[in-house]
């Protein structure tokens, strides 16, 4: 008798995320990003935080309307970590499985970022959160954009009106930039840092650089 074999699952796909304070150029190197891959013939899903899904872009539209001046940092947390929980289910778990590559405009760094150093909130009820939404899924790779606050805030200002994050001061964004670096302390080997004051191009190489030493690890 014939044993029959299942048919062998494809190899998970490589989760890429992106990061960093206001105006560093996440948006842009994106972009450039899509253009590199679509000239290496890549398929990838593209998607952004919070949003992503129907709940999530809906949660995005209500923790970003500067009229929402009462969120609490904790409802601003678990509203970012229940738009996540939707994303990871609905989008990033399937497609993973699927053997698809995804680039996610921020993942959980942002919420260690922004309402950990930003607001305040214990690194350990933002992990016990992230527990539940996440099951513990993080990128093979994070893109920091790293720029000085200050000219973060003059890019940004070029774009006109700001939402209810960016509307916050400085010293919110100083401890949103230590947060991320203390992240990046955390997990050495996950990051890669980008000078995003250099010129987009620049900033541009230095990503293919590092995204393709995963494609190597890729194929091993
Ligand atoms: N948030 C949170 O608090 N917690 C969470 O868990 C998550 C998010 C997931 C929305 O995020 C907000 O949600 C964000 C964090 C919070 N709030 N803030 N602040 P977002 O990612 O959608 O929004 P954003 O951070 O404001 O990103 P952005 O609007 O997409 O900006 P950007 O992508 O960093 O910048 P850009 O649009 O590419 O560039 C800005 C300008 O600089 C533009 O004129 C460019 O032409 C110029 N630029 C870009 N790169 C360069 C270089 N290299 N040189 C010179 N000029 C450049």
């Amino acid at each position: 008798m014939t044993a029959t074999r299942e048919p062998a699952s494809p190899p998970r796909g490589r989760f890429i995320s992106l990061e960093g304070g206001e105006g560093a150029g996440k948006s842009t190197l994106l972009a450039g990003l899509r253009g590199y891959f679509a000239r290496q013939g890549r398929d990838v899903l593209y998607t952004r935080e919070p949003g992503g899904t129907p709940v999530g872009e809906a949660i995005r539209v209500l923790v970003l309307d500067p009229a929402q001046r009462g969120i609490g940092a904790e409802t601003e947390l678990l509203l970012m970590f229940a738009a996540r929980a939707q994303l990871v289910r609905d989008v990033l778990q399937p497609a993973l499985a699927a053997g698809r590559w995804v680039l996610c405009d921020r993942f959980v760094d942002a919420s260690y970022a922004y309402q950990g150093g930003g607001r305040g909130v214990e690194v350990a009820r933002i992990a016990e959160v992230e527990r539940i939404a996440t099951g513990g899924l993080l990128p093979d790779l994070t893109l920091l954009l790293d720029l000085p606050v200050a000219a973060g805030r003059v890019r940004a200002r070029q774009r006109g009106t700001a939402d209810r994050i960016e509307s916050e001061r400085d010293d919110f964004f100083q401890r949103v930039r230590a947060a991320y670096h203390a992240r990046v302390q955390a997990e050495p080997a996950r990051f890669c840092v980008l000078d995003a004051a250099l010129p987009a191009a620049a900033v541009l190489q230095a990503a293919v650089t590092a995204i393709a030493s995963l494609s190597v690890e890729h194929a091993r």
